[in-house]
């Protein structure tokens, strides 16, 4: 049976949530994060970057989310939850299979960073760490991720689902970076799509059944 390498409250959840949506049996091994956020060394046996999720199937070990949404449709999809080829909402789709992980996540990640370096920072060195971070913060980062942000919001205006009329598995691997910048604080304000978005997912059985194997998830709220 296909296994699930799953560290808590992250990004594998998407996985589980994708075989939910497709009812394809698997197991979990679970992961929990150390007290730094930081997978546990464990992981490292399973592929050597030691980042979750990992899938394990017929042999193959498969990590990064993007290849392994790919890997599950490719495998168990039957046509399910991807455009058809050769259509403009497949090159959508592919589209936002990949820019969830190679665009959208690198500014959410960096807004992560530069919040908590001050609070980690030596008690002596924090006002100048603060100072340095909330500068990259104004003059990097939150420019760039308001620019993601209204994309998205334009994007979603044009169809419910990113990659057309149809809930894809695009929308799975999107997910993330939407429910990261809702916990970041920065969607809510002038997103009521892309807060719409979250609503819907939210909704869903299978969102909720991998909720519930999954445990918890603060990413979104
Ligand atoms: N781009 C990779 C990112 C993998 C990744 O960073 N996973 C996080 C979980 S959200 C992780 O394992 N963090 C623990 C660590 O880095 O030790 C993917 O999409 O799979």
């Amino acid at each position: 049976m296909l296994t699930v390498h799953h560290l808590n409250n992250s990004r594998s959840q998407r996985v589980l949530w994708l075989l939910e949506e497709l009812g394809v049996p698997y197991e979990i091994v679970r992961y929990q994060r150390q007290p730094d956020m930081r997978a546990p060394v464990e992981l490292r046996a399973v592929h050597p970057l030691g980042k979750s999720p990992v899938l394990i199937d017929n042999g193959n070990t498969i990590a990064e989310s993007g290849a392994v949404a790919e890997y599950i449709i490719d495998t168990y999809g039957e046509g399910r939850l991807i455009p058809p080829s050769k259509t403009p909402e497949r090159l959508r789709y592919t589209y936002w299979l990949h820019y969830a992980e190679g665009s959208a996540m690198p500014p959410l990640l960096l807004k992560l960073l530069f919040t908590l370096m001050p609070k980690r920072a030596p008690a002596l060195l924090r006002p100048l760490v603060r100072k340095v971070c909330n500068q990259a913060l104004t003059t990097l980062v939150n420019p760039q991720l308001k620019q993601h942000m209204a994309f998205w919001e334009g994007e979603l205006g044009k169809s419910d689902w990113f990659a057309g009329n149809e809930f894809t598995a695009a929308d799975i691997q999107m997910s993330f970076p939407l429910e990261a910048a809702a916990a970041r604080g920065t969607l809510e304000q002038g997103h009521p799509r892309a807060m719409a978005f979250l609503e819907r997912i939210h909704a869903r059985p299978a969102y909720k059944r991998a909720l519930e194997k999954g445990g918890p998830y603060a990413v979104g709220r």
